[in-house]
């Protein structure tokens, strides 16, 4: 190439990149890991003490790269803290999924609990502000306390339960008499197995 053609072809690309012909090259950074966490439910508010509580969670990955999801539940009443750990679960980056944690309560003290997880920090994560997600309440109660004259467990295990529990029969997820604190055994179903297990328990007091 002599120098002549180098001068025409070095005019022809810079007036090309002038009107924008030709694209402009920009480095692409990858983004900043960042996961969060933004909705936290239970499937019941009143839980029988021994039962399980299943909480479900929306894990959000606003990064590029998969990043592993260690969700911890947290169900804290005054000094009582119980914080339970979830399986951990991969999420491809700009995606999200639900997961659910299961919670044993065995161990756990009857009272009202304040519910909230969070998700562990990846490596490189900056904003943990969204790792965060709190929701209401629950209450660890005598198995078959679901409910007493303010409408809570109120630590006696007698007809008001049943009563409940007989309203919701045959209901499951969406019915109109759907309630999941009737759900005693929480197979999805509000049927006898739940007023056997209330039956069980009657008379009892905390
Ligand atoms: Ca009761
Ligand atoms: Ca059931």
């Amino acid at each position: 190439m002599n120098k002549n053609l180098h001068e025409v072809v070095a005019i022809v690309l810079i007036t090309a990149m002038f009107l924008g012909v030709l694209p402009t090259i920009r480095a692409q950074s990858p983004s900043t890991p960042d996961v969060a966490l933004t909705v936290v439910v239970p499937y019941k508010t009143v839980v029988g003490q021994g039962s399980v509580l299943n909480v479900s969670v929306t894990e959000e990955n606003l990064g590029d790269s998969a990043e592993v999801f260690n969700v911890i539940v947290d169900l804290k009443s005054g000094t009582l803290d119980y914080f339970i750990p979830g399986q951990p679960n991969t999420v491809s980056g700009h995606n999200s999924t639900n997961a659910t944690i299961v919670c044993d309560t065995t161990a756990m003290a009857y009272g009202n609990y304040t519910l909230s997880a969070s998700v562990v920090p990846v490596y490189g994560e900056t904003n943990t502000t969204n790792n965060y997600c709190k929701d209401g309440w629950v209450v660890i109660s005598l198995v078959g306390d679901i409910t007493g004259p303010t409408g809570w467990p109120d630590g006696t295990v007698n007809m008001r339960d049943i009563a409940l529990v007989a309203r919701c029969i045959g209901s499951t997820p969406g019915s109109r008499n759907w309630n999941p604190n009737a759900d005693i055994n929480s197979d999805g179903i509000v049927n006898m197995k739940d007023i056997a297990l209330v039956a069980r328990h009657f008379g009892q007091r905390v």
